[in-house]
């Protein structure tokens, strides 16, 4: 955005014989107090210099509007505009507080163009503006009649929020700009489901273009924003109020900023320090399959894959002729029936692996474990799908399933409900549970829908042979049919440490002398990957989740679908596919892409951290979650 501060020569001449007189604003202030009044050419300025409000022309536009943008940057950017839809035609505009208190936008003729439009402000009311970007209005008591954070254009900043009133349905909305020289509202805006699930969505219009993925307590599961050290989200859900809203803190000391563009896109960038140059850290949607719905219904897209747009396995497409068109908007339909009796259902589940979960889900709050997430969708005749994870817990989908996305950074799985006869292929590959002796098994399905599938497959399978540790799960066996691989492991009765660690009914029973010895253990496991055995092996992705117990809870390093063997004298590598699980990941492999041991040391002590302290490693402290 290019931006001409015009000075015509009048006001400049008015401000040079004028100069002398003792006007409040012969150097910046921050502070406006009721009668005082800017004009065209004057400031205001945040105490610390970061933010400017004045007058501005956008691009090739000629009108004057007043906005708050960047004081030090160059290439003006503008984080807020007050009378958007109502433009200065020439530079005889004033900002002011009116008799009643009021901000106010005046032309040259008086005429009020802008207002914060309060009922009741104050008659000695006065505005500041923040080293935030805030532009506040208090009463002569201080209390705050308004701030410009709660009337939001199109600019997202630290400490702004998005919030919903879950009583009234209102939302806080952002609006792009219609074009780089016109900051009136445009086509998109962004805000959170009105239906109130934790998940922030964008518009074009009305028609949903655009939205986050679920929240899991920590990021949001459907996009790539994966910069966590850069900047952290938070969920705030304030029943008594009856408020919900996300907001985010940066880390980094640069200036960042969210953008709804006029474009459509939602744009995050940072201040280049020394270069004084925006940089974009993330900004969606940049591909097609991160538009809202792009394959229908019971479709899923992939951008890896052409066309892009497939239906989901026992699906197929409603009009061939449009799909082959390149027009999916119809999706997909089911082939069979399912069959939905209670209990004995011949009804099963597919893994549709590493996606954008789904829009609408439901939260099953009190299924606490995968098993009975999967027994809940499937004795439950409306249920489409469900979706298990640590952070989120138990979702289920009684919709129609749209708005799936398969992206390698994709980390929830997702399990679409079948007719068992669809299944046919991996009948023959199902195990019972149990293997000829009686030997109770558990089966790890990997599917070729998963993406990554084959390769992660084969490197477990081939790891796993070659190392026998007492704390590395065992591999049993395995079995590839058509397109299903099947890996079974020795059976791990007390589950997963994640269940123990984080679930309050659990908690107790982990007494300190089994932390330790579960400490222990995986220290002895990750010495023997790291040291001792033939191959050294970077696990890059321990996580408690990752840690089975047995039945007399010694702990057991599992999944090796992600870890490679080092060569004798190799200490480091780089990725360009970051893998692994955020929190967990040290930050030069998470932002760098470098790992080596010392990557799992790091994710070894944000497990000891989370073993003895019973606490996640999240920044923020997550309220609720609500469905
Ligand atoms: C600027 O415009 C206002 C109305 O839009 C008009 O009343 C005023 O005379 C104009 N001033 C100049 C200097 O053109
Ligand atoms: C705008 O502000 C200037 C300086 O405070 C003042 O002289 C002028 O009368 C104001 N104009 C309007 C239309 O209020
Ligand atoms: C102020 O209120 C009036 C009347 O309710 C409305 O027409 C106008 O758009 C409002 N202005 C702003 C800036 O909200
Ligand atoms: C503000 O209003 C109060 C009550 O209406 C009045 O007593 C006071 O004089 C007013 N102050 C100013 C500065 O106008
Ligand atoms: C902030 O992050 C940017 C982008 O990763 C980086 O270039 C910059 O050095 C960081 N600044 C600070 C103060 O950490
Ligand atoms: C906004 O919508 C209008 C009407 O549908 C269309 O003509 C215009 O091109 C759209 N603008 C953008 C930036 O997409
Ligand atoms: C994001 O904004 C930056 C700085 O304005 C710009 O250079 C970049 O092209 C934008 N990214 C996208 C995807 O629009
Ligand atoms: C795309 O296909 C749907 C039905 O599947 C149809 O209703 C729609 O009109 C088609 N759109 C275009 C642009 O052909
Ligand atoms: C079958 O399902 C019903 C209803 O969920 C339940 O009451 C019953 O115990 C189940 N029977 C068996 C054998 O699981
Ligand atoms: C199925 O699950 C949905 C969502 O939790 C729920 O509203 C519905 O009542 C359930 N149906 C049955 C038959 O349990
Ligand atoms: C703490 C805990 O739940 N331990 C269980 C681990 O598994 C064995 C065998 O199933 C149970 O007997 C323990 O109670
Ligand atoms: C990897 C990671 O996210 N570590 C964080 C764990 O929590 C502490 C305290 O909140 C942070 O300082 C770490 O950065």
């Amino acid at each position: 955005m290019g931006f001409n501060f015009r000075y015509p020569s009048i006001i400049l001449s008015y401000l040079l014989i004028f100069s002398g007189s003792p006007s409040l604003f012969s150097h910046a202030t921050d502070t406006l107090t009721h009668g005082q009044s800017i004009s065209d050419g004057q400031t205001l300025r945040s105490a610390g210099d970061i933010f400017e409000l004045g007058f501005f022309s956008p691009g090739s536009s000629k009108y004057r509007y007043v906005g708050i943008w960047y004081q030090s940057i160059s290439t003006q950017s503008v984080v807020w505009v007050a009378n958007r839809e109502a433009p200065l035609k020439n530079s005889s505009g004033n900002f002011t507080i009116g008799s009643d208190g009021n901000l106010l936008v005046l032309d040259g003729g008086g005429s009020i163009i802008w207002s914060s439009n309060l009922s009741a402000a104050s008659n000695i009311s006065t505005a500041q503006l923040l080293d935030s970007g805030d532009l506040v209005l208090r009463s002569g008591s201080g209390t705050v009649l308004w701030e410009s954070f709660h009337d939001p254009t199109d600019t997202f900043l630290p400490g702004m929020k998005i919030s919903l009133d879950t009583k009234t349905g209102k939302r806080q909305i952002f609006t792009s700009w219609r074009s780089p020289d016109d900051p009136s509202a445009g086509n998109y805006s962004l805000g959170l489901d009105p239906l109130g699930s934790a998940q922030v969505f964008m518009w074009e219009g009305t028609v949903p273009r655009w939205r986050s993925g679920q929240w899991n307590g920590q990021v949001f599961t459907g996009t790539t924003m994966r910069s966590l050290y850069i900047y952290g989200f938070k969920l705030v859900n304030d029943l008594n109020q009856g408020i919900m809203y996300f907001t985010f803190t940066q880390f980094n000391s640069s200036l960042l900023r969210f953008v709804l563009q006029w474009n459509g896109v939602e744009n995050c960038t940072i201040l280049v320090e020394g270069t004084r140059e925006w940089d974009t850290v993330w900004a969606e949607p940049t591909n097609e399959c991160e538009i809202y719905g792009k394959c229908g219904i019971y479709g899923m897209c992939n951008d890896g894959d052409t066309p892009i747009c497939s239906c989901l396995k026992g699906f197929e497409p409603s009009s061939s002729e449009e799909w082959s068109k390149g027009n999916w908007s119809g999706g997909c339909v089911r082939r069979t029936l399912l069959d939905c009796r209670l209990n004995r259902s011949g009804d099963r589940f597919f893994r549709v692996a590493g996606v954008k979960l789904p829009d609408r889900s439901a939260w099953a709050s009190t299924v606490l474990n995968e098993a009975a997430c999967e027994t809940a969708c499937l004795n439950n005749c409306s249920c489409k799908a469900y979706s298990f994870d640590s952070g989120m817990g138990c979702m289920i989908w009684v919709h129609d399933l749209i708005d799936i996305y398969q992206y390698p950074e994709g980390d929830n799985d997702l399990y679409v409900k079948l007719a068992g006869s669809e299944l046919g292929l991996m009948d023959e590959c199902r195990h019972e549970g149990m293997l000829p002796g009686g030997q109770e098994i558990a089966v790890k399905r990997l599917s070729r829908s998963s993406g990554q599938g084959l390769e992660e497959f084969k490197n477990e399978v081939v790891l796993i042979a070659k190392l026998q540790h007492r704390n590395l799960v065992r591999l049993l066996g395995y079995c590839i049919q058509g397109e299903e691989k099947i890996l079974i492991y020795e059976y791990m009765p007390n589950g997963s440490l994640d269940a123990f660690l984080f679930r309050p009914a659990e908690q107790a029973s982990l007494d300190w002398r089994t932390r330790f010895k579960i400490i222990e253990g995986i220290a002895r496991g990750l010495l023997y990957l790291h040291r001792d055995s033939r191959l050294r092996i970077v696990h890059r992705d321990l996580k408690a989740s990752n840690i089975l117990l047995d039945e007399d809870m010694n702990p057991k390093i599992s999944d090796f679908g992600m870890a490679r063997i080092f060569g004798g004298d190799q200490n480091q590598a780089n990725t360009n596919r970051v893998v692994g699980t955020l929190g967990y990941m040290s930050p030069e492999y998470a932002m760098e892409g470098f790992f080596s041991v010392k990557s799992d040391v790091y994710s070894f002590g944000i497990l000891v951290l989370e073993i003895v302290t019973g606490r996640r490693n999240n920044s923020f402290h997550r309220v609720a979650i609500v469905e």
